[in-house]
């Protein structure tokens, strides 16, 4: 008996696991939007509304472009109908300033808010969720940009002056701002629990989400609307949404039965497929219009000598980057160890103790019984960390190698780039120039030798034994000479614009 209630006791925490564990997932796409065709052929994008100085295209919603004093939104149209939920908003803020303003922000509220409101291009006093992008700092902390979540009973006005932090639930110090990759957050409301997530940008992997802002007990109004909005200032980025993904969560359990679920894909289909004729069409009415698109996409398969270039160098840098990754994972690991062996020593080094000084070694000492003899242990773990420090020199060694190699490079491209635009004709130029310049010098000293020779001829005259010779016959081989090397130097040109063309 005993042996059945604590399997049947097993099977109960098992069944327990599996429903805490299993959350269901499912993309929402009436609250979503991405790339390709993003917005149709009139500009709306299908399920949302967008206003204020906001764009949509085919591959992103320009919520305010680079210019001053933009403001605008996009809203869902409809109301959410499923009370917890994720998104996935991947996003890029760029601007040639050193610093941009004033942010994008993402909304959760019970009303859909305005379209060039006050706080970062929506309304002030909202009901529900704010999570921030701040670009510029007001406040002059130096802590932006910086993002952060701020849940509003429409009581409150947004704190402009002090960026927000006097009202905020959490946040984080994160840089958005000019990323090789768009910058992601990934926000997760479920079961009153508030999480976002991070990702930098710095590279397309969807792995590196980090862990931005935790919080628990949030209450947020049902059936809300989701929005993005963003604002510039005086300063001005551009604010650009790639994509926005909403997927509801359900607790296990709470899944619908499953002959609804085929109703709704049936639906759902039908919806698919209209969609997919509607495309289809859009498609072949744009290729119509624009025959001469197609070689354009033929250009696109080649890239420049310089592309391939910086291409190379940001894969070398992606390399770096996981090794300083793992170079940091080896650290801890050399830490811990290190926190290890200091333990053990000040264990044996107490266990030790006890013994010489009271002479009896039993009691209750700690030491393991394996580390009695803790001399040989001790040099075992020294040795050990010795090993483990000289590998890390070695990589380290090895990313400087690495490193240096890549500043060659990246320093020979800056270098081409600076000379490429007119290096070829100044460099014949030059060379010309100098050429006729030495040319000149050797015809003045031909000239000083032939006045100095006439002078001496006046006098003394020629040697006897030596017979001399005529001017005309210097003159001749002296330009001979110099047409040789004329042509020589017209060669060696012709042979270094050949060989640059080939390069
Ligand atoms: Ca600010
Ligand atoms: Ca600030």
């Amino acid at each position: 008996m005993d042996v059945l209630t604590n399997l049947l006791f097993l099977f109960l925490l098992l069944i327990n696991y599996s429903l805490t564990q299993l959350v269901h997932r499912k993309f929402e796409y009436k609250y979503s939007f991405k790339p390709p065709y993003l917005a149709q052929k009139d500009g709306s994008v299908p399920f949302w509304e967008y206003g204020g100085n906001a764009i949509a295209g085919s591959e992103n919603v320009r919520l305010a472009p680079s210019l001053k004093s933009q403001k605008g939104a996009i809203w869902t149209k409809q109301p959410l109908n499923f009370d917890w939920w994720e998104v996935d908003i991947a996003f890029r803020v760029t601007g040639r300033g050193r610093i941009g303003a004033d942010g994008l922000a993402f909304w959760y509220t019970q009303n859909k808010g305005s379209y060039e409101g006050d706080v970062f291009g929506s309304s002030d006093r909202w009901v529900g969720l704010g999570v921030f992008f701040d670009s510029f700092d007001n406040d002059n902390k130096h802590n932006n940009p910086y993002v952060m979540a701020i849940v509003n009973d429409g009581q409150q006005n947004y704190d402009h002056q002090n960026d927000g932090s006097t009202q905020q639930l959490a946040g984080c110090l994160r840089d958005f701002r000019n990323k090789p990759f768009p910058t992601r957050a990934r926000i997760e409301y479920y079961q009153n629990t508030l999480t976002v997530l991070f990702h930098s940008g710095m590279t397309n992997n969807d792995q590196d989400y980090e862990l931005c802002l935790r919080a628990e007990n949030v209450f947020l109004p049902k059936n809300g609307h989701f929005g993005l909005s963003a604002a510039t200032g005086g300063l001005a980025d551009d604010h650009d949404v790639i994509h926005f993904l909403a997927f509801s969560l359900q607790p296990p359990g709470q899944v619908q039965p499953n002959q609804v679920v085929g109703e709704e894909q049936q639906k759902l289909q039908q919806e698919y497929q209209e969609y997919q004729k509607k495309l289809e069409l859009q498609k072949a009415e744009y290729r119509k219009e624009h025959p001469d698109e197609h070689k354009e996409d033929v250009e696109d398969w080649y890239e420049s000598d310089n592309q391939r270039e910086l291409r190379q160098i940001f894969s070398g840098q992606q390399q770096i980057y996981s090794l300083v990754r793992e170079l940091s994972a080896k650290l801890d690991e050399v830490v811990g160890r290190q926190e290890r062996t200091m333990s053990l020593i000040n264990q044996h080094g107490g266990a030790v103790g006890k013994p010489a000084m009271g002479g009896q070694p039993g009691g209750g000492a700690a030491a393991p019984p394996s580390f009695t003899t803790g001399d040989v242990v001790n040099r075992h773990e020294i040795d050990a960390l010795i090993n483990s420090h000289n590998q890390m020199l070695g990589i380290s060694n090895e990313i400087r190698q690495f490193v240096l190699e890549l500043k060659q490079r990246a320093d020979t491209i800056i270098t081409n780039q600076a000379r490429q635009p007119t290096a070829q004709v100044q460099s014949v130029g030059y060379d010309t120039q100098s050429l006729i310049s030495e040319m000149r010098d050797g015809m003045n000293g031909v000239k000083v030798t032939l006045a100095q020779m006439a002078t001496n001829k006046g006098g003394a005259g020629c040697p006897p034994q030596t017979s001399c010779v005529s001017v005309t016959a210097v003159l001749v081989v002296a330009a001979v000479q110099l047409g040789i090397i004329l042509a020589y130097h017209i060669y060696r040109d012709s042979k270094d614009s050949h060989s640059k063309k080939f390069y």
